[in-house]
């Protein structure tokens, strides 16, 4: 397989050029920041990972417009996001979603990651869909089902993916179940949860010791009456029950409209049941849009409740939380896309890192609702992009990714080496 690959002596030239506008919007911006070298390598140990199913371009019900040069194998997703990687120095990970992404050779795998830097992050199993050749169908849910052998099936399915996670070296399974009822009186909610719950109980049974396993939740869709983890109190509570090893995962997408997301992430880390994270943005519902393109406020006030939940329990904002993009692209390059959402992940956790907590906590303390909200728009109204550069810059990736890789013409490149018509398994 030929493989593209941005050589390092292509970033340096690039950066070079463009470092001394840098230089001086960063002096400019540091001038007023004591611990920004601190902050700097808090932004350098950093990895958002990047989800298989985004590498391609998604679609609606409605239709698909793929741009080409998509990656048609494990292989070429793996290549995507060293791509991504070269160039952001963020995206150190790869999230796989099974069946569609089955390693034929685990050690070829492992080392072909190896090779771009990426350790494999959270496995995905997929009850949510039925694939050729399965025995028993899902239509009417996965782990709830009223049938023992289509639940077992769905476990024997789960089980398997924490296999090839082993295999890889993964450390963790998300677990996002669409089961659920389209009408009312279709299901019996308690012996739903109840099901679900023995259902998950035989895979939290099967997991390595070192290993985590997330429970995603979802209000909507594709079940529209009600959802078996529909919120964060049923995930928290199949999480509580499970045990020490099992947490909440939090997707962006995934509330009714107008959630205070936020104040659900403080609470789920003082219960020290916060496993992870699916980035995106929506305007509507489960939208899928790129992070921070719709709210970015809320991106900062989420970062916020995280950088201040994690220093609470001492914390290591790089490893003891899974940071993960769950996002589709209909109308952009996808990898264009990935660039932007790691761009406004790192942006609203260095603006977070920016809050004076000694302040606000003083603000909070007195009643000082002004005061409180004047530290956190000082901070969310920084340009700290000179930062996130200047880190990108320090661990070897381009001072402005989408402009190098718009210049090498990356996008034409893959297409070049995969054609134009090319599909990526996955979403
Ligand atoms: C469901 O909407 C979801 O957010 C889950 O994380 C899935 O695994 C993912 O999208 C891809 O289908
Ligand atoms: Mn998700």
């Amino acid at each position: 397989m030929k493989i593209m690959n941005i050589e390092k002596y292509k970033i340096e030239e690039y950066n070079q050029q463009a470092d001394a506008k840098h230089t001086r919007k960063l002096e400019g911006l540091v001038e007023d920041i004591n611990n920004y070298q601190e902050i700097l390598k808090k932004l350098i140990n950093f990895q958002i990972a990047i989800p298989s199913w985004a590498l391609g371009s998604g679609g609606t019900r409605f239709g698909r417009f793929p741009g080409g040069g998509e990656p048609r194998s494990l292989e070429e997703k793996i290549a995507d996001v060293g791509l991504l990687h070269a160039l952001n120095r963020s995206s150190g990970a790869i999230s796989l979603h099974i069946p569609w992404d089955i390693p034929e050779n685990y050690q070829e795998i492992r080392a072909l990651a190896a090779q771009y830097g990426l350790a494999f992050d959270a496995m995905n199993s997929n009850t949510f869909q039925d694939q050729p050749n399965q025995a028993l169908s899902y239509k009417f849910g996965s782990m709830q089902h009223v049938d023992r052998v289509v639940r077992k099936q769905a476990v024997d399915h789960n089980i398997e993916v924490i296999k090839h996670g082993i295999e890889l070296g993964s450390k963790s399974l998300t677990v996002w179940l669409s089961d659920g009822s389209c009408f009312p009186g279709q299901l019996n909610f308690r012996k739903a949860f109840q099901r679900t719950l023995e259902s998950l109980q035989e895979v939290y049974e099967a997991l390595p010791a070192d290993w985590k396993i997330f429970v995603e939740y979802k209000a909507f869709e594709p079940n529209f009456y009600s959802t078996t983890v529909g919120d964060w109190g049923q995930s928290f509570l199949y999480a509580s029950k499970l045990g020490a090893q099992a947490y909440t995962l939090v997707d962006l997408g995934h509330h009714l409209p107008n959630a205070n997301i936020e104040q659900i992430v403080s609470l789920l880390l003082m219960e020290g049941k916060l496993g992870g994270f699916h980035f995106n943005d929506s305007k509507y519902g489960d939208d899928d849009l790129t992070a921070g393109s719709i709210k970015p406020y809320q991106l900062f006030l989420i970062f916020n409740e995280l950088v201040e939940g994690m220093d609470a329990r001492q914390l290591d904002h790089t490893k003891d939380l899974g940071w993960m993009i769950d996002a589709s692209h209909n109308v952009k390059d996808p990898l264009e896309d990935l660039l932007q959402s790691v761009e406004a992940i790192m942006i609203a956790y260095a603006q977070a890192l920016l809050v004076d907590r000694t302040a606000l906590n003083a603000a909070q303390e007195e009643n000082d609702v002004a005061k409180a909200q004047e530290i956190l728009q000082a901070a969310f109204r920084t340009d700290v992009r000179p930062l996130v550069a200047e880190a990108r810059k320090r661990a070897g990736g381009a001072l402005d990714p989408i402009a190098l890789y718009r210049s090498l013409n990356v996008r034409q490149e893959l297409i070049k080496e995969r054609g134009s018509k090319t599909v990526a398994t996955g979403l």
